[in-house]
């Protein structure tokens, strides 16, 4: 049994942690006018932004900063919608952090309460819609789960200045969730960072809420409203292996090494 722990480990071909693919883009009534690219909602999350011509204006993102280049988020006006895929299923892993198994990143921030210090007055928040299929055919409705609304995006984990112009040096993990049950309200930005604990945030989605084992799409959508909602990407949760487990994989590891003599 060790053995084939250890082989499958390093013989494991790693799907992509974002999403990877879109299936379909309606862009809706009021779409923001040049965030029509459906790719902006592929891949990685955004870090930095306004470094661009259009702006020219660079600063990291914060939980008071939200990605806004043409190319980072895609804008999905009313009645409007985006099908994205993922390239393997997102499981409903029990040793996936709060539950969570998928992350949502939209461009909401805070309200800043303090302007330019950063204290969380509440959320610029825009709604939208979360749904999740297995399949492409069957969807779910994650009730309450807002894609462009809950839980601002943090690229850097070491930039204390909510309007930072430069970048930091310790990349936020956008595959761990921020534990949904902290409330933000008069935190400073200092809080806030400690209470993301290296998170680069995201609304999470936990799929076994909504009865759901696996998730290939993800469908958003803005059917209410009259503002458009923004998108950056989507992330698989990376699950924290039980220490139990890491000790046994590793002692199977070792004992490999050993029998095959190093
Ligand atoms: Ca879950
Ligand atoms: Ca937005
Ligand atoms: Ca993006």
């Amino acid at each position: 049994m060790g053995v084939v722990a250890c082989a499958s480990v390093s013989g494991a071909r790693a799907s992509s942690p974002w999403a990877a693919s879109w299936v379909t883009y309606q862009p809706g009534s009021n779409a923001a006018l040049n965030y029509t690219d459906p790719a902006s909602a592929l891949g990685r999350p955004s870090r930095f932004t306004g470094d661009n011509a259009e702006f020219n204006y660079p600063g990291a993102v914060t939980a008071f900063n939200g990605a806004y280049n043409y190319d980072q988020v895609l804008s999905i006006g009313t009645g409007g919608h985006i099908v994205l895929a993922f390239d393997t299923p997102v499981r409903d892993n029990p040793n996936n952090p709060f539950g969570v198994d998928l992350l949502v990143f939209g461009n909401t921030t805070f309200i800043d309460a303090d302007y330019p210090n950063g204290i969380v007055a509440g959320l610029f928040s825009e709604g939208g819609v979360v749904e999740l299929s297995e399949n492409g055919v069957d969807w779910v409705t994650a009730t309450g789960v807002m894609p462009d609304g809950s839980i601002p995006t943090i690229g850097y984990s070491d930039v204390t200045d909510p309007f930072a112009l430069t970048r930091g040096s310790v990349p936020s993990n956008f595959r761990m969730p921020v534990d949904p049950s902290i409330d933000f309200s008069g935190m400073n930005y200092t809080q806030v960072l400690a209470a993301y604990n290296g998170s680069g945030g995201g609304t999470g989605v936990d799929i076994g809420a909504y009865g759901l084992s696996a998730v290939s799409f993800v469908r958003i959508s803005n059917p209410f409203g009259s503002s458009a909602i923004e998108i950056d990407g989507l992330s698989r949760v990376a699950a924290v292996p039980a220490p139990g487990s890491l000790i046994v994989i590793g002692l199977a590891c070792a004992s490999v090494r050993r029998r095959r003599g190093r």
